[in-house]
């Protein structure tokens, strides 16, 4: 039920977050996981899943899929990896399908993890297929972000797309056991070294094999020591992304109400339509004077 709310938003979802606020404990470790479809990201999530419970936490998995109208195909392949926590009350895991919503992914995965967060979930793990938009979504979510790669033939970690690469404070190679997996490792960390801005490090890079658990020690530590350190980056971290779900809600909200301008004036559309009425002129009615003066 409060999830409802949350996953709706507006007032309602404010009044709630409000006081699930008031007087809540300080803020949940938002992790992100994106990265290419059947990377092995949820096979992933079920281990840090396993391992953050071995340490005390209690911890939350929001799973978004950007593609699917319904909770469909690769959500219950989740469930189906996700089973071993089915019946452990100090796992929450929960699926979400957003396509179609508008900042689908944006406002309501961010909703459902206040919520959690307030509900003492700690830490609150988002996986998302990075597709597109959600991938700096995701970023823009979460405190860490994970990248999960696959090792792929040769050349190829050139073509990887920019954006997965920026995005990452870890970047993990998954399926460490495939064949190709030692000569893609080598190429990405020599690509990560080329692309380190101002001096910066390079994000690690961490090799798994989630399906067998090989790596995931490596990859728990750095993520503990992460969790550790949070009072070095909790407050900046917090500031940007509650900065950024009040640009994603107004971004929503603008978008209804251009909506809804449209849908008060059909015969306005209409002449745009039959190209009688030029766009430029035709926001210039319903707006005023926009555009660079
Ligand atoms: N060989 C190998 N297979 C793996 C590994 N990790 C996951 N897989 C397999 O890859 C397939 C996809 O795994 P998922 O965990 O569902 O991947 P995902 O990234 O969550 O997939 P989507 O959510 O659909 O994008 C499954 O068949 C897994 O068993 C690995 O380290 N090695
Ligand atoms: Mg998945």
């Amino acid at each position: 039920m409060l999830l409802r709310i949350a996953e709706q938003g507006g007032a309602e979802a404010d009044q709630l977050e409000r006081e699930l606020r008031h007087g809540a404990p300080p803020p949940a470790h938002r992790i992100g996981i994106t990265g290419v479809p059947g990377a092995g990201k949820s096979t992933l999530v079920s281990q840090l899943v396993t391992a953050f419970r071995q340490r005390g936490a209690r911890v939350a998995v929001v799973a978004v899929d950007p593609s699917s109208p319904f909770t469909g195909g690769a959500l219950l392949g989740d469930r189906v990896r996700m089973q071993q926590h089915a019946e452990d009350p100090g796992v929450f895991i929960r699926s979400m399908a957003t396509r179609g919503k508008l900042g689908g992914l944006a406002q309501a995965s961010n909703a459902v993890a206040d919520t959690l967060a307030a509900l003492g979930f700690d830490p609150v793990i988002i996986e998302t297929v990075g597709v597109g938009q959600d991938e700096l979504d995701i970023a823009a979510a979460a405190h860490t972000t994970l990248v999960v790669l696959v090792p792929t033939l040769g050349d190829e970690v050139q073509g990887l797309k920019a954006g997965l690469m920026e995005i990452g404070d870890a970047m993990v190679v998954n399926k460490a056991d495939l064949p190709s997996s030692a000569a893609f490792v080598r190429d990405l960390r020599a690509t990560l070294a080329l692309r380190r801005v101002g001096g910066q490090e390079p994000p690690p890079l961490l090799a798994t094999t989630a399906t067998t658990g090989e790596g995931i020690g490596e990859l728990c530590a750095w993520l503990f020591d992460r969790d550790r350190g949070r009072e070095g980056w909790m407050a900046a971290g917090e500031a940007r992304r509650r900065r950024w779900a009040l640009e994603s809600e107004l971004a929503g909200a603008i978008r209804r109400r251009v909506e809804a301008l449209l849908a008060g004036q059909p015969e306005l559309c209409a002449q745009v339509e039959r190209g009688e009425v030029g766009s430029y002129e035709a926001t210039e009615r319903l707006v005023g004077r926009t555009g660079p003066d």
